[in-house]
């Protein structure tokens, strides 16, 4: 995790001296009105489908299938939400991989991404997202309520992920979205059941999302059944060589 933050450090830098914050906000997609994931996950499946190329625990994934064809597809089926990984270095994404398919698509998108700084909030609206994520790993609590305000200004939700019990600290009410990540970071190990337990510490009416690791109908309907709002789901779809087919079964 902090390789890929002092990483993500230098790629906000680079991008910022590219292109500034007020560059940003003249772009066609910033004055967009942004789809709502929390309502949206109460209307349909609860499934947040994700579009991941690679990731650092498991290599390529599949490299051979285009987004747009993939989500569009996610959305025929019922998705509630589509997450798409737009780090480069770590999971193979881009900005583009939102961009290009953006005008296209209603469901809302979650721009996955390490947010450590303003300028990636000023991008993540420019894309085209909806809903961006604080991974609590990666950031204070005054952090994470100050990135949840500037959200709010340009009319984006905020999924928050969080892990282990220490990170309940980062709870605000304000946030709109809690993630629990079923993965752990820093060893890559899944546990539902340690999920279930910090869901149970947070304040009842709060929109949870189970994270990671969901590899079976079982997994899902377990999670379901324990309470969770939404299923962010990724390698179950796309180690397939058409992740939409894997969606709709
Ligand atoms: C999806 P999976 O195990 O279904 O492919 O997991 C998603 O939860 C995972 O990609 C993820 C992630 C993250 C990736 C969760 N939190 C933070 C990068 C950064």
């Amino acid at each position: 995790l902090d390789k890929i933050i002092s990483r993500k450090k230098e790629e906000v830098n680079f991008s910022k001296a590219n292109i500034s914050v007020e560059e940003l906000k003249d772009s066609a997609f910033f004055e967009r009105k942004t789809a709502s994931l929390k309502s949206s996950l109460k209307e349909k499946s609860g499934i947040i489908a994700e579009f991941k190329r690679q990731s650092p625990s498991k290599g390529v994934i599949n490299d051979k299938v285009s987004p747009f064809e993939v989500v569009s597809a996610y959305e025929n089926f019922g998705a509630s939400g589509i997450s798409i990984l737009t780090d480069t270095d770590f999971f193979g994404g881009s900005f583009k991989d939102i961009m290009d398919l953006r005008s296209q698509i209603k469901t809302p998108v979650l721009r996955k991404d390490f947010m450590i700084d303003e300028y990636q909030f000023y991008e993540a609206k420019n894309m085209g997202a909806d809903v961006i994520l604080l991974i609590a790993a990666c950031l204070s609590p005054s952090q994470v309520l100050e990135f949840t305000h500037l959200s709010h200004e340009l009319g984006l939700e905020v999924l928050l992920e969080i892990h282990t019990e220490e990170e309940l600290q980062h709870f605000h009410p304000d946030i709109d979205l809690v993630g629990i990540n079923n993965r752990n970071l820093k060893d890559f190990k899944v546990d539902l059941q340690h999920s279930v337990r910090l869901k149970n510490q947070l304040p009842e009416q709060t929109l949870s999302v189970a994270e990671s690791g969901i590899y079976s109908i079982e997994d899902f309907s377990y999670l379901k059944e324990k309470g969770f709002d939404g299923f962010l789901m990724g390698e179950y779809f796309m180690k397939n060589e058409d992740p939409a087919k894997a969606f709709k079964e």
